[in-house]
C-alpha cells in the first residue's frame, strides 16, 4: 500500500491537513525514543496511508523530537513525501523543503496559509515555485479544506514519479566528498532505504540521527576521514572550513534565488 509522510515546519497546518485528508486514523504508539505519538491515517477516497511526522525546521535535529523525521527517512520503507509549506513564511520554510527534495523521493508540496499570505499582500506564484523545485505545488487553505481535494488527486499521480531533478551544486570540494561518502554507503551490501547522495549530504552537515542510523557495515572511521578531507579541501579552496555552515550558506543563497522568482512582495505590508 502506498505511504505518504506529512512533513513541515511547526504550526504550518499539518494536523489540519491530516484531519481533512484522512477518513480515520489510529495512534500506533510513540515514535521511538520520544514522547510524540505516531499517527497514521487512511487517505479519503483513494486509500493509502498518511503519516503525521513531528514538525521541524531542518532535518538536522536540535531536539530528539526533530530526530524522528531524519530517522524515519533513513529507516522506513520508501514513502512519498507531502511537504506542507507556509506561504506567508516561504523563505524560512524552504530550508526543510530543500533537504526533503534531496531525498529524491516522489514529493508534493501543499502550499498552505495562502489566505494569511494574501492578507499580508504576499503573493506566491505556485507555478513559478513548481518550476523552480521540480515537484507539484498545490495552493491550499487547510483550515477550510480549500485545495485539499486537489492534493488528494495529485497524490494519486505521484506514485510513479521521482522528484523532478532538483539539485544544488555545492561546488567541487563538497561534491567530491559527497560522491566518496555515497560510494562508501553503496558498497558491499550496506544499502539503506535512503538515497546515498542525500545520506552523504546529511553526514557532511553533521546529522547525528542519520549517522546513528547508518548500516553497521559502514565504518565510522572511514566516514570521519572523508569528512576531514572534505573540510580541508573546502578550506584550501578559499571557502569556510566548517562544512555545515558552508552548506547552509549555499542553500540560503539558492532559496533567495527561488524566492525572487516565486514571490511578489511589491505590495507587502
Ligand atoms: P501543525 O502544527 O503543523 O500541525 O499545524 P496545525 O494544523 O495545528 O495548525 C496550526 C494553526 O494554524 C491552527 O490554529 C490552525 O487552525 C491554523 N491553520 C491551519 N491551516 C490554516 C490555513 O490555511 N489558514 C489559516 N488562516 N489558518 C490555518
Ligand atoms: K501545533
Ligand atoms: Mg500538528
Amino acid at each position: 500500500m502506498n505511504q505518504f509522510a506529512l512533513v513541515g515546519n511547526p504550526n504550518t497546518g499539518k494536523t489540519s491537513l491530516f484531519n481533512t485528508l484522512t477518513r480515520s486514523y489510529e495512534t500506533v504508539g510513540n515514535w521511538s525514543g520520544v514522547t510524540v505519538e505516531k499517527r497514521v491515517g487512511t487517505l479519503r477516497g483513494r486509500g493509502g496511508r498518511l503519516i503525521d511526522l513531528p514538525g521541524l525546521y531542518s532535518l538536522l535535529p536540535l531536539t530528539p523530537d526533530e530526530g524522528v523525521a531524519a530517522r524515519f527517512l533513513m529507516e522506513e520503507t520508501p514513502s512519498s513525501i507531502l511537504n506542507i509549506v507556509d506561504a506567508s513564511q516561504l523563505e524560512r520554510n524552504l530550508y526543510l523543503t530543500i533537504q526533503l527534495l534531496e531525498c529524491g523521493r516522489p514529493m508534493l508540496i501543499g502550499l498552505n496559509m495562502v489566505d494569511v499570505a494574501r492578507s499580508r499582500n504576499i503573493a506566491v506564484d505556485a507555478g513559478a515555485l513548481q518550476r523552480e523545485l521540480g515537484v507539484p505545488v498545490v495552493p491550499i487553505v487547510a483550515r477550510k479544506g480549500t485545495g485539499c481535494a486537489e492534493v488528494l488527486h495529485a497524490l494519486g499521480g505521484l506514485e510513479a514519479s521521482r522528484s523532478g531533478g532538483f539539485r544544488i551544486d555545492y561546488g567541487p570540494a563538497v561534491e567530491a566528498g559527497a560522491a566518496r561518502l555515497a560510494a562508501l554507503l553503496s558498497s558491499g551490501g550496506t544499502a539503506s532505504a535512503s538515497d546515498p547522495r542525500w545520506t552523504a549530504l546529511q553526514l557532511l552537515e553533521g546529522n547525528e540521527a542519520v549517522r546513528a542510523s547508518l548500516p553497521a557495515a559502514v565504518r565510522p572511521a572511514e566516514v570521519d576521514s572523508i569528512l576531514e578531507q572534505t573540510a580541508e579541501e573546502l578550506e584550501s579552496s578559499g571557502l569556510e572550513s566548517d562544512i555545515p555552515s558552508y552548506l547552509r550558506r549555499i542553500r540560503t543563497e539558492r532559496i533567495a534565488q527561488i524566492c525572487r522568482s516565486a514571490l511578489d512582495r511589491s505590495g507587502q505590508r
